[in-house]
């Protein structure tokens, strides 16, 4: 699926790139806000993770999530029920998402930052998400060579933007640990080529030496997809994880925000 969705962008950006944005959008982009700093006090304030609830309506694995969904009044539920961040789902193929969502919630009054989910493929991409108020993007080590990290981690450090890296293996961690300036890193728990689950996965790639290195370097962690139970975060911030990214478990409660303290 992951190769599909990747083939798909790439013919999605054809279209969108020509009319998409030009150097004024980006300077009437409402100010960014500081995704790590944000995630550092909900985990020091709370003593546990600092939470990135995601806006999500749909997914490849699950199928629609939610019936009524209007992404605005989640938002501000989630920022109610104490969500640190918000992650906001912007593919409309497989996710139902979109960049009118990231706008809508960002011009809603939410003082959350915000995450742009999107598979990101090209520079041009950052510089979009930025106009559209994101405060954080996500570069998935699956997708991306390594120089492309290093290269796109560079451009967000000019527009402000907070790159959160997503690995699921050693393999990925290893080589983003060997790119210089990486601050946040997420272990996605879910392969996205098989769908497969395995909240041990965030333990797993924490353990040893890499574990040291995120300490070293003050590297802050995101524990990302599969958590539903106060056990689950429990288990994953014994690993070493700062942060948690949510979606499907909360998405689904009747009221999201409440969800959160469930
Ligand atoms: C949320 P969950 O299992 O709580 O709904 O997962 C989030 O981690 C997941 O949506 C996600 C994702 C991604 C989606 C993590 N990385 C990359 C799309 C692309």
């Amino acid at each position: 699926i992951l190769e599909e969705i990747i083939w798909n962008k790439d013919i999605e950006l054809k279209e969108r790139k020509p009319i998409g944005m030009i150097r004024k959008d980006l300077e009437k982009a409402p100010p960014v806000r500081d995704f790590i700093g944000a995630l550092r006090a909900a985990n020091e304030r709370t003593g546990l993770p600092g939470l990135i609830a995601e806006v999500k309506k749909a997914s490849p694995s699950r199928g629609i999530l939610r019936e009524n969904f209007d992404p605005v009044e989640i938002a501000q539920s989630y920022e109610k029920g104490g969500a640190a961040c918000l992650s906001v789902l912007t593919d409309e193929k497989y996710f139902k998402g979109s960049f009118e969502n990231l706008e809508l919630i960002r011009n809603s009054g939410v003082k959350c930052p915000l995450l742009c989910k999107e598979f990101i493929v090209d520079a041009w991409q950052l510089y979009y998400a930025r106009s559209k108020g994101a405060d954080a993007v996500l570069l998935i080590a699956a997708v991306l060579p390594d120089l492309d990290i290093k290269y796109m981690t560079k451009i967000c450090k000019l527009l402000g933007l907070t790159a959160l890296v997503e690995v699921h293996d050693e393999r990925e961690f290893d080589r983003v640990l060997g790119i210089e300036g990486v601050e946040l890193i997420g272990i996605n728990n879910r392969n996205l080529e098989t769908f497969e689950l395995d909240i041990s996965t965030t333990k797993k790639l924490l353990e040893g030496e890499r574990g040291k290195i995120i300490r070293e370097r003050n590297i802050v962690m995101v524990g990302e997809s599969g958590l539903f139970t106060p056990e689950d975060i429990a288990y994953v911030q014994e690993a070493g994880v700062k942060a948690v990214l949510v979606g499907e478990s909360i998405v689904k409660q009747s009221d999201p925000g409440k969800g959160i303290s469930n």
